[in-house]
């Protein structure tokens, strides 16, 4: 079933999550790859496709921990920046030299740490206790993120841009930092409107990245696809407007 492709990704099926930052990768490549989770079961998809690979009993030294990982030239690479990073190059989505590519990997980083953030913001105390057993503590959790997290990396990644020598975050050419940024600009923007509408004069050229990755041609063509799964509160950015408000000013 998926023996054509050169890439396969093992994410969950359901939500955008981290699978999207490596989604955005192959699609922004026009890569030839399966979403393997996402094929009906009947054909080997399905969460439990992705089962198999974390370990069970018979545990390898590169066993993935946790999902999305890449299955691609008979290996399989886990973490997400991790894979961004062996794919990057072989896609065209990184420098060529090695300080460029240590510089992409480390904007990749940042942006997965926002990732982590916006994540705790609505799941402060654990991943598996349902939000309305942990809402008091994300009420408070989320202010902080959004009056101190939000404008601390987002001003961060717009001194980025000042600084690049090109539109991009690291020169002239799009990298899968870029996307990854765009991602989390996506997920902000759904996640918490007040906030990011609030500080929207403050990140010019965020936003304008933003606008530009969306308009890239296959980009623009994925988006719009039914591959794109919409975001939802089942993943990494909800929509709890309890937990959304303006940055407050200074
Ligand atoms: N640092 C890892 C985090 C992976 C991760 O947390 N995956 C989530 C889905 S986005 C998961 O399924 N985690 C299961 C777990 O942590 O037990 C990465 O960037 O890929």
């Amino acid at each position: 079933m998926t023996a054509h492709a050169e890439y396969e990704l093992y994410y969950w099926p359901t939500i955008q999550g981290r699978g999207e930052l490596i989604r955005l990768a192959l699609e922004a490549a026009g890569a030839s790859y399966v979403d393997v989770a996402r094929l009906p079961e009947s054909k080997g998809g399905g969460a439990k496709a992705i089962m198999p690979f974390l370990g069970g009993k018979k545990k390898g030294a590169a066993t993935p921990f946790a999902p999305p990982f890449l299955r691609t030239g008979g290996i399989v690479i886990a973490q997400t920046a991790a894979i961004l990073s062996y794919i990057g190059p072989r896609l065209g989505l990184a420098p060529e030299d090695e300080p460029g590519r240590a510089h992409v990997l480390q904007h990749a980083l940042t942006a997965a740490d926002l990732i982590v953030e916006a994540h705790d913001a609505h799941h402060p105390i654990a991943g598996s206790l349902y939000y309305e057993d942990q809402k008091s503590e994300a009420l408070r959790r989320a202010k902080i993120f959004v009056a101190e997290r939000v404008p601390k990396f987002l001003s961060y990644f717009e001194g980025l841009l000042e600084t690049s020598e090109g539109e991009w975050l690291h020169g002239d050419r799009m990298t899968y930092a870029d996307l990854c940024f765009f991602q989390v600009l996506c997920g902000l923007e759904y996640a918490f409107p007040r906030a990011i509408t609030s500080l929207s004069s403050s990140i010019p050229l965020s936003l304008a990245l933003q606008e530009r990755v969306g308009a890239q041609k296959r980009i623009a063509a994925y988006l719009a696809s039914d591959r794109r799964i919409p975001f939802n509160e089942h993943g990494i950015f909800r929509k709890y407007p309890e937990l959304d408000s303006e940055v407050p000013a200074g």
